[in-house]
C-alpha cells in the first residue's frame, strides 16, 4: 500500500511541475486494489479502472514501464497511443479499461467463460466505480455472469462521488450490494479501507468460487480523497466528510496496527520508504531519459490490425446447389469443426436454431458450451466476445437482426476496433449481421448499416452477394484474428442459389469479383445491389459493361475499381443505403481522386431515399433504389 501511495505523491509533484499531463488519484483506496490483487493468483485476470494503481504495483510491473506509459513513451504498454491506465498486458494478466467504464464488465464475463469452458478453476476480478454501475453494461454483465454461473468478482469501489455527483444522485437503493440478490448472486459489503478485511474476505470468496463457479458482487465502502482528476478539485465535498474519511486512511491505520502489534518498527518503515523512494527515482530516471516516441507512418498503420496471413484452401470438386442461407450455415459448421476454441453466442441460436434457423441442430452437434443462447444484451455479449479473445478463444456473435447492433455499438467501435492498435491485443471476433430491406419488415428490421462501421479503423467489413462468396468469405472471417462484421442480406437467404463446393474452402478479403466484363460503363455495387444490377442489365440488354461486386468493403479492392473506371470512363455506384455518408460516397471520392482525367461523365451514386426504411410494400419499393438505378444507368449510358 505504501508503494502506490508514494508513487502517487511523486506524481502529484510532477503534475504541479507540468511534467505529466493528468492524474486520477486512488489515495485512500489502496486497500481495495491491493487486497483484491493479492487474493488472486498471478495467472488470474484482473480488470482495473483508473484508481487502481495498486493492482499494477502488486503485479510487480517495473515502475519505469508505468512511468513511460504515463509519459507516452515507447517502453510503456501502448507505444504512446493511449494514456494513463488505459492499457492491458498479457504478461501481467491485467486488462485495463477503456474510457467508457462499463464495457470492462462484459469483458470480464468473456475471460471467465473461457476459464470455465476449459475447466480451469480460475477467478476473474473486475472493478467499477459506483458511477459506472449506472451504465447499462453493468446490468448486462452481471445478468450474463449470473445466468451462466461465471466465476467473476464484480468489485464496486463506492467512493462517494462520480466526478462531482454524490451517491444520492447516482442510485436510489441503500447499498449497491442490494442489487446482487436481484441478479441471483451473493453480495457482500466490505470495509474498503481495511486491508485485512478486504484480503481475508476476498480470498475466502475467491477460493469458494474457483470450486463452485458463480459470480459474486462486492461493494467496497471507501472515499475519494482527492478531486476526480487533479485539476478538478474537491470544492463540492463537505469538509466534515473529508475529515471523517481522513481518520479512516487505510495506510495510516494499518501502519499503526502493525506497530502496535510489534510487527513493524519505525526503522523498518523508514527502510521501506527509502527502498521505494529509490525505486521510484530510478524508474523516473529511465522514463525521463527515454526519447519521445517516434512517428513511423507504416508502423502506425500496420498496428491497426493484427497481421493475418491468408491461407488458401482450395475448393474441391464435389459441389451442391445451395441457397445463400445454407452456404452460411455450412461455413459456420465447418469452421466450428476446424477451430475447437470457437464459441457461438446469440439470442435463440441454440435449441431454437436462431431467428433464421441458420444454427439449427448445432447444439446437438457442438454442445451447450460452444452454442450459447444469450440474454438480450448486445453490449455485454460483444464485451464477452472480446474477453474470450483475450483469454485465447475465438467468438462469433449473431445479431438477431443487424439493426440491433446499435445497442452493442460502443464495444465494437471503441473496444474491438481499437484494442490491437492500443495494446497489441487482437479481437478475434466475427459479428454476423442479418441485414437489408425488401422484406417488408419496417424501420428496425431492414437497415443496412455497414456505413456505421466502415468509418472506424480496426474493423473488417464483408458483404457477400452469392452463396459461394458467403461460404468462402465467412470461413476466412474465422481464420482472420481481427474483428469482422459479416453482413448477410436477409432477402438473399432463401432466394439466391448457386453451385458451391461441399467441403471447406476460403476466399481472401479485399478482392472484388468482376461479374460482367465490358467497356461502356463501370457498375460498382455489393449485397442485394448486385442482384438489382444484374436484373437491370438484363432488362436493358446491356452487353458491354463492367459489373463489380465488391464483396469485401474493408479491406477494399481499390485497384479493381480504378482499373475498371480508367477503362470505361463512366462509373455508377449502387448502394442499398441512403446516400448521405454512405459507402457509395467514399467510392465516388476514390474514383474522383484516381480517375479524374479518364472520366467522360460525373460519377453517379444511386441509393435509398433519405428517410428511415418504411414498412408498407409500396413505400418500401419506392424507398429502395432499384427503379431509380435503372433511370440513372440509362442516363449515364447516354451521357
Ligand atoms: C460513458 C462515459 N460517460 C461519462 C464519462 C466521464 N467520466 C469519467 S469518470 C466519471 C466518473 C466515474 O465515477 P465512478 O464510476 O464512481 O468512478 P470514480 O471516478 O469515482 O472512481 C465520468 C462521469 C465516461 N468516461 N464515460
Amino acid at each position: 500500500m505504501l508503494k502506490p501511495r508514494m508513487v502517487e505523491e511523486k506524481m502529484l509533484i510532477l503534475l504541479r511541475q507540468g511534467k505529466i499531463s493528468k492524474w486520477f488519484s486512488g489515495i485512500g483506496q489502496e486497500a481495495i486494489s491491493i487486497g483484491v490483487t493479492k487474493a488472486l493468483n498471478e495467472d488470474e485476470y484482473i480488470l482495473p479502472m483508473h484508481r487502481n494503481l495498486g493492482v499494477f504495483t502488486s503485479r510487480n510491473i517495473p515502475l519505469s514501464r508505468l512511468f513511460a506509459q504515463w509519459q507516452g513513451k515507447a517502453s510503456g504498454f501502448t507505444k504512446g497511443r493511449d494514456r494513463s491506465f488505459h492499457f492491458g498486458t498479457q504478461e501481467y494478466k491485467i486488462v485495463g479499461m477503456i474510457s467508457h467504464l462499463g464495457p470492462q464488465l462484459g469483458v470480464a464475463d468473456g475471460i471467465a467463460l473461457a476459464n470455465k469452458i476449459r475447466k480451469e478453476k480460475k477467478v476473474t476480478a473486475v472493478f467499477t466505480g459506483e458511477g459506472g454501475t449506472s451504465e447499462g453494461d453493468f446490468h448486462e454483465a452481471l445478468n450474463i455472469a449470473a445466468v451462466w454461473d461465471l466465476p467473476v468478482l464484480f468489485c464496486i469501489e463506492n467512493n462517494g462521488y462520480g466526478l462531482s455527483t454524490p451517491t444520492a444522485e447516482q442510485y436510489k437503493c441503500k447499498d449497491l450490494a442490494d442489487r446482487g440478490p436481484g441478479y441471483g448472486m451473493d453480495a457482500h459489503i466490505i470495509d474498503g479501507n481495511n486491508i485485512l478485511e478486504v484480503y481475508a474476505k476476498v480470498s475466502e470468496i475467491a477460493r469458494d468460487i474457483r470450486e463452485n463457479p458463480r459470480p459474486v458482487l462486492l461493494e467496497f465502502k471507501t472515499f475519494r480523497m482527492r478531486g476526480h482528476e487533479e485539476a478538478s478539485g474537491t470544492k463540492y465535498v463537505p469538509e466534515n466528510l473529508m475529515k471523517e474519511w481522513e481518520e479512516k486512511d487505510p495506510l495510516e491505520n494499518f501502519q499503526k496496527f502493525l506497530k502496535f502489534e510489534n510487527i513493524l518498527s519505525s526503522n523498518q518503515e523508514k527502510e521501506f520508504r527509502a527502498e521505494i523512494s529509490s525505486e521510484i527515482n530510478e524508474g523516473l530516471d529511465i522514463a525521463f531519459t527515454e526519447n519521445l516516441v517516434n512517428f513511423n507512418e507504416i508502423e502506425e498503420l500496420n498496428d491497426v490490425y493484427k497481421e493475418f496471413e491468408y491461407q488458401v484452401v482450395e475448393e474441391n470438386l464435389e459441389i451442391e446447389n445451395v441457397r445463400f442461407i445454407d452456404a452460411i450455415s455450412d461455413a459456420l459448421k465447418q469452421s466450428l469443426l476446424k477451430h475447437e476454441n470457437l464459441v457461438f453466442m446469440g439470442q435463440d441460436i441454440a435449441e431454437y436454431g436462431g431467428a433464421f434457423k441458420i444454427t439449427e441442430s448445432f447444439l446437438e452437434k457442438f454442445g451447450k458450451d460452444r452454442i450459447r443462447n444469450t440474454p438480450i444484451c448486445e453490449s455485454a455479449i460483444i464485451g464477452a466476445a472480446m474477453g474470450l479473445s483475450i483469454n485465447g478463444m475465438k467468438a462469433m456473435v449473431e445479431m438477431q437482426f443487424g439493426d440491433f447492433v446499435s445497442t452493442g455499438f460502443n464495444p465494437i467501435v471503441n473496444y474491438l476496433a481499437k484494442v490491437n492498435y492500443r495494446w497489441n491485443q487482437n479481437a478475434d471476433v466475427v459479428i454476423r449481421m442479418p441485414c437489408g430491406g425488401g422484406v417488408g419488415a419496417g424501420p428496425f428490421h431492414s437497415q443496412t448499416n455497414e456505413a456505421w462501421f466502415l468509418k472506424t479503423p480496426g474493423l473488417k467489413v464483408v458483404y457477400p452477394a452469392f452463396p459461394y462468396d458467403a461460404k468462402g468469405l465467412l470461413n476466412t472471417a474465422f481464420n482472420d484474428p481481427n474483428p469482422v462484421l459479416f453482413f448477410e442480406h436477409k432477402a438473399l437467404y432463401r432466394s439466391i442459389r448457386q453451385d458451391v463446393p461441399k467441403d471447406y474452402f476460403t476466399i481472401p478479403f479485399g478482392k472484388a469479383s468482376l461479374i460482367k466484363k465490358g467497356n461502356d460503363i463501370s457498375i460498382i455495387t455489393y449485397g442485394a445491389g448486385v442482384h438489382w444490377a444484374l436484373e437491370t442489365i438484363a432488362q436493358l440488354n446491356l452487353e458491354n459493361v463492367d459489373l463489380i461486386d465488391l464483396r469485401s468493403l474493408q479491406p477494399l479492392d481499390i485497384q479493381s475499381i480504378i482499373d475498371s473506371v480508367n477503362k470505361t470512363g463512366k462509373a455508377i455506384i449502387l448502394t442499398e443505403d441512403s446516400l448521405m455518408g454512405s459507402f457509395a460516397s467514399e467510392i465516388a471520392a476514390i474514383i474522383n481522386e484516381n480517375c479524374f482525367e479518364k472520366l467522360d461523365a460525373p460519377v453517379f451514386r444511386v441509393g435509398s431515399m433519405e428517410t428511415p426504411i418504411p414498412f408498407a410494400a409500396n413505400l418500401e419499393k419506392n424507398y429502395l433504389p432499384k427503379s431509380r438505378f435503372k433511370e440513372r444507368l440509362e442516363e449515364l449510358m447516354q451521357y
